[in-house]
């Protein structure tokens, strides 16, 4: 039994490449944090979708509060050890009936981490039911190691660079990874895995919250921001973020905008040395 997880969660992440779902946060707090985030999106007359969902926890003091979650940390520490970064966070959402989705990918294709040992807590701020588009994945394909991807311009594809996958993995025994508002589930930067479009009638969204070991590196010659969220830090392997205190204030998106452009510049120095692009 771990802090969080159970042995057989823990035996099945290292089996399977995920765990789903853990159970998070309250209805009623998961609805706030929603409310907020899309009372922030009216404010600004933007959504926070492809281009402006990289790092949210640098803007508001709620985010910074789920990412600090024991809830969360115990069961991340339950499979990568108790000094951890947060390395990156997507807001993933999918309005209902758009086409937007998310290509067959490995998150660790433009992170450059090493060692390969980073984990991503997707927290459910909607329900996401298999109609709503939920994650689906290759269970164990997180021991093929990184697998080639191409760059697609398609712009319903939510990844950033439109990374795909282009070789050929057995997708004939896929799983879905469907969550409850304030679940989570817990995935491995090697799994392959992706989502279809939002056929419901909610919007659904999720924070994709990827946190390493201290002990991990990022490789590029570009040096980029990670929040220590728990432990110590004996490596000084990445540059401290500023926690927000005010919601989207002026030195809070100071801070926001300074990381997002260094950890973009980053992937697209891997972008460089790992893929060639196709047009869609
Ligand atoms: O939210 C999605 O549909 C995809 C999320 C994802 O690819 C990830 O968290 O790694």
């Amino acid at each position: 039994m771990g802090k969080k997880l159970t042995t057989e969660q823990i035996a099945g992440y290292e089996r399977d490449g995920f765990v789903c779902p853990v159970e998070g946060f309250s209805t009623e707090q998961t609805r706030g944090w929603r409310e907020r985030l899309e009372a922030f999106e009216r404010a600004e007359g933007r959504k926070m979708t492809r281009g402006h969902n990289f790092k949210p926890h640098l803007l508001f003091p709620w985010v910074d509060e789920i990412v600090h979650s024991p809830i969360v940390l115990d069961a991340v520490e339950d499979l990568i050890g108790p000094d951890l970064r947060l390395f990156h966070l997507t807001v993933w959402p999918k309005d209902a009936g758009s086409g937007a989705y998310v290509s067959w990918h490995q998150d660790a294709t433009y992170f450059a981490l090493d060692p390969i040992c980073h984990v991503t807590a997707w927290v459910a701020l909607s329900d996401a039911p298999v109609e709503a588009g939920c994650m689906e994945v290759v269970p164990g394909s997180h021991k093929l190691g990184q697998l080639h991807h191409a760059e697609m311009q398609d712009p319903h594809n939510l990844l950033s660079r439109g990374q795909a996958l282009a070789v050929d993995v057995d997708r004939t025994k896929t799983a879905f990874m469907p969550v409850k508002a304030g679940q989570f589930s817990l995935h491995h930067t090697h799994l392959v895995h992706n989502s279809r479009p939002n056929r419901s009638n909610d919007r659904r969204i999720g924070l994709g919250i990827s946190y390493v070991p201290t002990h991990a590196r990022c490789t590029s010659s570009t040096r980029v921001t990670a929040m220590l969220v728990r432990g110590e830090d004996k490596y000084g392997n990445f540059d401290d973020e500023r926690r927000p205190t005010a919601e989207a204030g002026p030195e809070e998106r100071a801070f926001h905008e300074k990381a997002v452009a260094t950890f973009r510049q980053m992937n697209v120095e891997q972008t460089d040395n790992r893929t060639a692009v196709v047009k869609r």
